[in-house]
């Protein structure tokens, strides 16, 4: 039997199990990247690991979400960072110097290696024919320290691409679909492989659009294949010699085929507040517009940037209409400034930011109150800008453009021709923003650099055989770690502060949440559909660890949350019958007895005691994953069974 791409290199890197869908498997991980606001607590994760130099092929910690440095917590933050990157391994990314999925993408990608990031978008890497997957942070800390991931085999998806796009229409297009068809769930537990006819057409940029929001479809990860569009990329970078080239077998076995026609696309739009509510941008024509914003992972690369100059030249903004950009990397940056094109965007009205991820995390340009913003980023959900009542659309560069000098919501292929962008045959290569590990023998001299705002671990608890705990919390379906955790200005800067922290857990969905856990002392939340989906902050699994949560009972989970949820030491347990989840009212207390036998088994009763009611829960655990959960955490298993980490 033929493999896909992503069966080929699992099984280069397989170190626990086989290509069984379904089945788990520990995959030797090559590369990692961290981000700032993950990066603290991994980095203090791998300290209490007790690793002394990273065992990767290449680590980089990235600071990209929060570079405001409002007060000394942010500032101390990206000292320590950048004082644990030096000392142990790992090439440190200097503030400014891009958004981590970019710069990896130029820099360091290379197709057919494993990358794991403490980032939900570290797909972006499947664009250059990378095997790339988010984690929590705890998960990259152990991959750094030379332990494999554990995931699940996932089935193979694949997409077809055929044709051509035409002009305003775009790779964020072709990800929207994908989403229009697939929804915000249709991905998990699946990893989707990109490919046809119409793959030949698409730069490594666009690629990294798609496989980019790849992580909104839920899914493990996307791959692309590499073929001589990447070399072309690599080489144009420099790094030609990491090229290799990677396909499917033409026998490949795939759970699910969907075919995409580019040539029939049109320009389309997510409406708040799920990427996945999907339109054509012309059905909305005439919406008025506040407030525009150009940048983020999703859509950052030379490619767009220099296309939303070529469309912005000559012209000026609508004056009801604010609008950011923010350049996806230094390098973008600084050949956007070489050619001109940061001159078009200015003079044309733009308020060009830092190289950063800005307004997608809320670090400022939150819209006024109720107001419309379309971003060209891949997340709308409720409150992420940082205003609660503003109503997100996600849309291509094209689109946000056309929106910025009309003042409401226009289909792009309203502005006329599209200008021609040559794309130069050699990047702008400067690598002084990124800053070598010390060599190993000087790893000693290199003190690592703590400030006031770092606070302790949240302590593991150990899963008790008999747990009695309140109903804390009742939420419905896609519930997403911005609910959970949220991020944006305010809380930022607190991502290694857990105490501080939990204050503002769950406060979009029930402000008075963080105070009835803490005084429930045991807590149970219970959730719809797709809980925990969006990022891979490990914050939304820590936090209410700390505020005493010791299960989440929810009718599905996305896959990277429930490893967080395991890694801190909280049960994910599902609804054998999703329509138990109407029996059970918040406040209800409840009761599971037996919990270590149901670790093992697969199944656990749900009793309330306030109902009566007997609720049958489905849990399928690895060893491995019910031991870690016995032992409170992964940090605990980790100390207590080194080996077997
Ligand atoms: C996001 O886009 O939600 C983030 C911010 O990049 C997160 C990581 C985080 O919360 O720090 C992600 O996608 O994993
Ligand atoms: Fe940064 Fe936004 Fe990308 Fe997350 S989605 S890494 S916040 S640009």
């Amino acid at each position: 039997m033929g493999l896909t791409i992503a069966e080929k290199i699992i099984k280069a890197h397989l170190v626990e199990g086989d290509l069984t869908r379904g089945g788990d498997i520990a995959l030797r991980i090559d590369q990692t990247l961290t981000q700032d606001a993950t990066g603290t607590m991994a980095y203090l994760e791998l300290e209490s690991m007790g690793i002394d130099r990273v065992r990767t092929e290449r680590s980089v910690a990235y600071i990209a979400h929060n570079t405001l440095q409002s007060g000394f917590e942010n500032a101390d933050d990206h000292r320590y960072i950048q004082s644990v990157a030096e000392k142990y391994g790992i090439y440190f990314s200097r503030p400014g110097n891009g958004i981590c999925h970019q710069v990896h993408l130029e820099r360091f990608g290379v197709p057919g290696k494993t990358l794991i990031g403490s980032d939900s978008h570290t797909p972006t890497g499947g664009g250059i024919g990378m095997l790339a997957f988010g984690a929590g942070g705890m998960d990259v800390a152990v991959a750094m320290g030379g332990g494999a991931y554990h995931i699940t085999m996932p089935k193979m998806t694949k997409i077809n691409l055929h044709g051509k796009l035409r002009d305003f229409v775009t790779a964020k297009d072709v990800s929207l679909e994908a989403l229009r068809i697939l929804s915000v769930k249709g991905g998990v537990g699946s990893i989707v492989e990109w490919g046809g006819e119409g793959v030949a057409c698409l730069s490594v940029p666009e690629r990294a659009t798609i496989t980019n929001m790849g992580a909104e479809l839920g899914a493990t990860t996307s791959i692309f294949p590499s073929d001589e569009v990447t070399r072309a990329f690599l080489a144009a970078e420099g790094r030609e010699e990491a090229y290799t080239p990677l396909a499917s077998d033409p026998d490949a076995v795939y759970d699910r085929v969907i075919d995409i026609d580019l040539s029939t696309l049109e320009p389309l739009i997510a409406c708040p507040h799920m990427p996945d509510n999907v339109v054509p941008v012309s059905s909305l024509k005439g919406t008025k517009v506040d407030q525009v914003c150009i940048g983020s992972c999703t859509n950052s690369s030379l490619f767009d940037m220099l296309k939303v100059a070529a469309l912005l030249r000559g012209k000026t903004i609508s004056p009801r209409v604010s609008l950011s950009i923010s350049p996806g990397s230094k390098q973008v940056l600084a050949m956007l400034s070489e050619c001109g094109a940061l001159t078009d965007m200015l003079a044309a009205g733009a308020r060009v930011l830092e190289c950063a991820c800005g307004p997608c995390i809320g670090m400022g340009f939150s819209p006024n109150s109720g107001g419309v913003s379309l971003r060209t980023f891949n997340r709308n959900f409720e409150g992420r800008s940082g205003t609660k009542d503003a109503k997100v659309y996600l849309v291509s560069p094209e689109c946000a453009v056309a929106a910025a000098l009309t003042g409401e919501i226009t289909d792009p292929r309203l502005l006329g021709d599209m200008p021609k962008v040559t794309m130069p045959e050699k990047f702008r290569i400067d690598d002084r923003a990124i800053l070598p590990p010390a060599p190993a023998e000087k790893a000693d001299e290199v003190e690592v650099l703590r400030g006031p705002n770092i606070k302790k671990f949240p302590d593991a608890r150990p899963q008790q055989d008999s747990l009695s705990a309140e109903l804390v919390l009742k939420v419905g379906d896609n519930i997403t770690t911005d609910h959970i955790m949220p991020a944006g200005a305010k809380i930022l800067p607190y991502r290694s502060n857990i105490p501080y922290l939990s204050k503002f857990c769950f406060a979009v969905c029930d402000e008075t949440f963080a105070e009835r856990a803490r005084a429930a002392g045991e807590g149970i939340i219970v959730g719809g559909g797709n809980y925990g989906q969006g990022s891979s902050r490990e914050h939304a699994a820590l936090v209410p660890l700390y505020l005493g949560i010791r299960a989440v009972v929810a009718k599905s989970f996305s896959r990277i949350h429930a490893a967080n949820l395991i890694n801190a030491g909280i049960m994910p347990l599902t609804f054998a019958n999703a329509e138990d989840y109407e029996k059970l009212s918040q406040g209800d207390k409840l009761r599971i007895d037996g919990v270590h036998a149901g670790l093992s088994s697969g199944e656990m009763t749900l009793f309330d005691e306030t109902s009566g009611a007997r609720i049958p829960l489905s849990c399928s655990f690895t060893e491995r994953q019910a031991d870690i959960l016995k032992y409170g955490g992964l940090l605990a298993y980790t100390k207590a069974c080194p080996d077997r980490a």
